[in-house]
């Protein structure tokens, strides 16, 4: 019995290479090669515009049992950072293991390969090792122009089987299954619907039956797979079936006590309505988010995630039904952090805490579950941790750190600042009038804001310790000039110096 499924294992992962090497080397009797097990698979799950409003991460609203139950088998990143809050630059960065400031495009519009054209992805280096890589939803920026990225793919499309042509972006714009005409010049729709249909009617719901499919796929080829999910929600508008609302009691939610931006920050690093104003019925410019409409947009903000929590658990339990789980590597991740209103902030868009701060889960065979830590991690991090886990060789043009140590003791000393990007202004197709550089360490959060030529326009300084929500700029107060030449030295000396202890 024993020898038939050694027979079988050869026979359906020959072609994946490394076993089938190790398969061939015993059979020519090679007394030294090491016993290879079966390549790790990889469930490589995003969430658009995700926060840490899940129920593992504390949050007292969230109703998330699926990605507490992930929780539960592996590691919760609670201090997580992206490298810059906004979808596109922070998906580049995570997929080609670069920071925003190598690739040196800051914007949605502008395709990663061209400035860094021979670049390995991440998905691209799996498939260099054997395995069969495949996306079902958003895991790059498809929008604004910006393409699939066709050399990190075997397949392109959402289902097995299904035509490998990409999809346009518009067919797979988030949106409800009628989405209503935007009226009064605006781009969008209104923000917030609870249309009472079936989960797989909107968008994430037909994601996840794509990616069950995928994993039915892979179950019968036998094939190592690297599968890529991507969810649509929580990011604006916030569209979930009605039961997903039902779920959630208005009354517990209340719009932040603190509406006003940090004080003596400098106007340019605060966007307030932004995005949410392109959305039909939001305040414009200066104009403010009502009461009722804040309580409105949290409550969709919670019933999108609850929503997208059940189509990951429906993925999940598939995994469990097919016998995939016990070798299968998931990591969750959010793109970014939100803002509900905080500090006048709504959506993302700058280099603060609420929108550089986003989940990340890892749930790996041999690791132990149910675990935190409160060590400083990257999103450029899941790059070489995931080669780590599965053997899958790193290349050598990575900026992250493998945090495996982590998994094995959390409690470790660990990196002594995290570092995120956001262009003065923003930034168009390649056009950038100055930058914001941000390092948050386990205490601050220092920022210098400088022109084009990298002269200094502002600093600021926050002290989580005394301030948790970013009230109050200190680096504008002579009594911490001291503090802010000593972050100044630090944020120069750059990622690279602030690596961990060995
Ligand atoms: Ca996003």
């Amino acid at each position: 019995m024993k020898q038939r499924m050694k027979r079988r294992e050869f026979l359906t992962m020959g072609a994946a290479g490394a076993l089938g090497i190790t398969a061939l080397s015993r059979v020519a009797g090679a007394q030294n090669a090491a016993p290879r097990r079966k390549p790790m698979n990889v469930l490589f799950i995003a969430a658009d515009d995700l926060r840490p409003a899940l129920g593992c991460y504390g949050d007292r609203w969230a109703i998330t049992p699926n990605i507490d139950a992930l929780a539960q088998r592996g590691t919760v990143f609670e201090a997580n950072y992206c490298q810059q809050a906004v979808c596109a630059p922070s998906r580049n960065s995570l997929l080609t293991g670069l920071r925003p400031d190598t690739i040196g495009i800051y914007d949605l519009q502008t395709y990663f390969r061209t400035k860094v054209p021979n670049v390995v992805t991440l998905p691209q280096q799996f498939k260099a090792h054997g395995y069969t890589t495949a996306r079902v939803g958003k895991i790059y920026h498809v929008y604004h122009g910006n393409s699939e990225d066709v050399p990190s793919w075997s397949s392109l499309a959402e289902r097995p089987g299904a035509s490998a042509k990409v999809a346009p972006a518009s067919e797979e714009a988030p949106a409800a299954p009628t989405p209503p005409t935007p009226a009064g010049g605006r781009r969008n729709g209104p923000p917030t619907a609870s249309p009472d249909v079936a989960d797989s009617n909107l968008q994430d719901g037909k994601i996840a039956d794509g990616a069950i499919e995928w994993l039915q796929h892979f179950q019968q080829s036998g094939k190592p797979f690297f599968l890529g999910v991507g969810f649509l929600k929580p990011h604006l508008a916030f569209v979930a079936p009605q039961k997903y609302w039902d779920m959630h009691d208005p009354k517990k939610f209340k719009p932040s006590d603190d509406r006003t931006p940090p004080i003596d920050a400098p106007p340019y690093a605060t966007h307030g309505v932004g995005e949410l104003s392109t959305y039909a019925g939001m305040p414009r410019g200066s104009e403010k988010v009502s009461d009722e409409e804040a309580v409105k947009l949290i409550h969709g903000y919670y019933a999108a995630t609850s929503y997208m929590d059940a189509q990951l658990g429906r993925v999940l339990a598939e995994l469990d039904r097919l016998g995939l789980r016990e070798n299968t590597l998931i990591v969750l991740w959010g793109d970014h952090g939100f803002q509900l209103g905080e500090n006048g902030e709504w959506a993302k868009h700058n280099n603060y805490e609420l929108s550089t701060r986003s989940p990340m889960i890892v749930s790996a065979p041999g690791f132990k579950g149910g675990q935190k830590t409160r060590a400083l991690t990257e999103f450029v991090d899941i790059y070489p941790s995931l080669c780590e886990i599965t053997g899958v060789p790193m290349p050598n043009h990575l900026e992250g750190t493998s945090f495996v140590p982590l998994l094995k003791q959390p409690t470790r000393a660990w990196k002594s600042a995290a570092f995120s990007h956001w262009p003065r202004g923003g930034s168009r197709n390649g056009v950038v009038n100055g930058m914001g550089r941000a390092m948050r360490t386990p205490r601050y959060r220092f920022c210098e804001w400088t022109h084009n030529d990298d002269t200094p326009t502002a600093y600021e300084l926050y002290d989580y310790q005394t301030d948790p929500h970013e009230d109050v700029n200190l680096a504008v107060k002579p009594e911490y000039a001291a503090l802010v030449a000593q972050m100044k030295t630090k944020l120069h000396a750059g990622w690279k110096a602030a690596l961990p202890p060995r």
